[in-house]
């Protein structure tokens, strides 16, 4: 009779971590926006800077307060270092590599993605406070690894 108790007792305990775990889930994704980035494409490693829009990267405005940033990844810089832009933007980042596997994580955002090269990194996000945002590289991608940041300036 006892073990029936203690049975039940477990059972509930691994329902109620489900629904905690679930919960969790719930509110990073729909709460927090917290989510996968999207593979954006597939690009020749090799002819990255001859390939449209990475022959040209840089920051542009695509809307009224939307912003692209297409950006180079490789060893051992990001092509634009600093992205200038103003508060309350909704910026994407396109982001690739001609060389290696690096890594761009914008400090307190959820930018946070590998690049990985012949794949375009695609994310999302949209910066409210005026503030500095370092960006580095998180992936070891050689000796010059720890050179590799950069800045996004929001106005
Ligand atoms: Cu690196």
């Amino acid at each position: 009779m006892k073990v029936h108790v203690y049975e039940k007792a477990f059972l509930s305990i691994g329902g109620g971590m489900l629904l905690v775990f679930l919960g969790a889930l719930a509110f990073a994704t729909l709460g927090a926006g917290i989510h996968l980035p999207d593979r954006a494409g597939s690009i020749d490693p090799q002819a990255v800077r001859t390939t449209p829009p990475f022959d040209d990267p840089g920051v542009r405005e695509i809307a009224p307060g939307k912003y692209e940033v297409v950006m180079v990844a490789q060893a051992w810089s990001f092509d634009p270092a600093e992205v200038r832009i103003p508060a309350g933007s909704e910026v994407t980042f396109r982001i690739t590599s001609p060389d290696v596997i690096h890594g761009i994580h914008v400090e307190h955002t959820t930018i946070n993605v590998m690049v990985v090269p012949g794949q375009i990194s695609e994310m999302r996000y949209t910066f409210r406070e005026p503030r500095e945002h370092l960006i580095i590289c998180h992936e070891y991608c050689g000796i010059g690894h720890h050179y590799m940041y950069g800045k996004v300036i929001v106005e």
